[in-house]
């Protein structure tokens, strides 16, 4: 029995968003790994000596955030990626408007230069504000919120993509669509 969950999902959000060749793992086009090659490469490791099929369920069943997707004989990252292969995703017809939720420091450069994915392979935006007031607290006590024009960027090219239920991904987001909330 796994005991700490948090732990495991940060080792495997690890594993399938940045470096599944540390576990001899080789993700798909759509981010898909055999859950069995995961269990077999974190089962090396003597905390994971156990592990099973169950507790990656359990794990995922009790996380707040959907971060990992599991069905039938695979799993993937729903988000968050930074491997060199781009993750393909269907892009889709994104809320008239959707939040990012970041530090003050980054704020200047945001509104110059438009978002940018940084070390990932997407911008990473939220559906609502509470989403990302939590996404922006990792770096910020007191973060800024930033709002994007999602419908009018789409209409005029950019390409929006569904992360899970609250993350949405987007291509670089232009400093024209996004404003202060
Ligand atoms: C910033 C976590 C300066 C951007 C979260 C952010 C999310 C710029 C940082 C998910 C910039 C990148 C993703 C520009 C963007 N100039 N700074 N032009 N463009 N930035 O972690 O969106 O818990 O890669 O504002 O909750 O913060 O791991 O992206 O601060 O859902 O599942 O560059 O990761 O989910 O940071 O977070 P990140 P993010 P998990």
């Amino acid at each position: 029995m796994i005991s700490d969950y948090s732990e495991l999902s940060k080792e495997i959000s690890y594993a399938l968003r940045h470096a599944p060749q540390e576990y001899g793992l080789t993700l798909d086009e759509q981010g898909w790994v055999p859950v069995e090659d995961l269990i077999d490469a974190l089962k090396k490791q003597e905390k994971y000596s156990d592990l099973t099929l169950q507790d990656i369920a359990n794990m995922i069943q009790a996380s707040e955030k959907k971060r990992h997707q599991l069905i039938d004989d695979r799993i993937r990252a729903l988000y968050g990626h930074s491997t060199e292969e781009k993750i393909k995703k269907n892009a889709i017809h994104p809320p008239d408007v959707l939040y990012h939720g970041t530090a003050h420091k980054f704020l200047q450069e945001i509104l110059q230069q438009g978002l940018i994915p940084k070390d990932r392979q997407y911008v990473h935006l939220s559906q609502d504000k509470e989403t990302a007031i939590n996404v922006g607290k990792r770096r910020d006590t007191n973060p800024v919120v930033l709002r994007i024009d999602a419908v009018t960027a789409w209409k005029d090219g950019i390409n929006f993509y569904r992360g899970n239920d609250t993350i949405w991904l987007a291509d670089d987001i232009p400093a024209k669509y996004i404003n202060l909330s």
